[in-house]
């Protein structure tokens, strides 16, 4: 059966205050976790990913979870360690004590961040691509890819481990033009890494159909996912502004951007 009751971790960031307001018009009962308090909603725990208990509290009773919570970029490792490596860990235990069945995960493209961005007449970056993290925090995205193959292959625990992009209302740089997630599609995206039957252990990237896509969405339409958005209409805007991505310029010759320069600059 369809999963009805999801935890939802990092429910307080940026993209879970996003899926909050867009999940439940899929018929989803949400239920929320973060290091952040979230006032005035039915079903809402504040809680460390660190806490191995109060990660299987959150846990307990839910059909499936998607997994958002964690340092979201470049740290130093003690942080990402116990955040996002042990935190992580803590969240896979408790859904096979517990008995969940499906984890969406939150993967980036940093796990991948060092493969050289297609130029024109490249093909798609595949979805077998060797992990390339740019980042300790890439890193750990790789550690979370590889955490739920093994608890696929042990314990038939299912995940579909979601490559993001950038994930905001909308596009601010040239690269994001090529790796972009609308919300929308964010919400389209989950619901069928929900509900798709057999997934195992899945990887997809998660973007929106853009017309300057860099990789393979084949395995995320492959859950049924149908993106509706294309950056596209924001193009003339951000490159009139910024101009085109150069070659010469280090932060622009990887799928990672500005993560793959060190230490990583912002804005990315
Ligand atoms: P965010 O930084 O806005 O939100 C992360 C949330 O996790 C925060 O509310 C924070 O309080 C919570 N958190 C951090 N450490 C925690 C801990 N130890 N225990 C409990 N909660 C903790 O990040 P955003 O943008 O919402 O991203 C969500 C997830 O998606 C992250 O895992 C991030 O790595 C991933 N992602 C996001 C992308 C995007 O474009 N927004 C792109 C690629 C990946
Ligand atoms: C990520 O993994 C970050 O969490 C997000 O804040 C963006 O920086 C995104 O990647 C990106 O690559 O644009």
């Amino acid at each position: 059966p369809a999963p009805r009751t999801v935890l939802l971790t990092g429910a307080a960031g940026g993209l879970g205050t996003l899926m909050r307001g867009l999940l439940p018009a899929y018929g989803y009962e949400l239920r929320l976790f973060d290091l952040t308090p979230i006032e005035g909603e039915r079903d809402a725990i504040a809680g460390d990913l660190a806490d191995k208990e109060a990660v299987r509290e959150a846990v307990r009773g839910v059909d499936a979870i998607i997994h958002l919570a964690g340092i979201s970029l470049e740290a130093p490792f003690e942080k990402i360690l116990r955040a996002n490596i042990e935190g992580t860990y803590h969240l896979y235990e408790a859904a096979r004590e517990e008995g969940v069945r499906r984890i969406v995960f939150a993967s980036s493209n940093h796990a991948v961040g060092f493969t050289p961005r297609p130029r024109e007449g490249d093909p798609l970056i595949p979805i077998d691509t060797p992990h390339r993290p740019d980042t300790f925090y890439g890193l750990s995205k790789c550690f979370g890819e590889d955490l739920a193959q093994l608890y696929w292959d042990l314990h038939g625990l299912e995940t579909v481990s979601v490559r993001i992009g950038s994930c905001f209302m909308e596009p601010t740089s040239v690269r994001m033009l090529s790796v972009w997630m609308s919300p929308g599609d964010a919400a389209r995206l989950f619901h069928a890494a929900l509900t798709a039957p057999d997934v195992k252990h899945t990887v997809v990237y998660g973007s929106s159909a853009n017309t300057r896509l860099w990789w393979d969405l084949s395995t995320a339409r492959a859950l049924g996912y149908e993106p509706q958005d294309d950056s596209e209409q924001y193009a003339e805007k951000l490159i009139a502004e910024q101009g085109e991505l150069d070659d010469a310029n280090p932060a622009h010759a990887c799928l990672g951007g500005h993560f793959t320069t060190n230490p990583p600059q912002w804005p990315h």
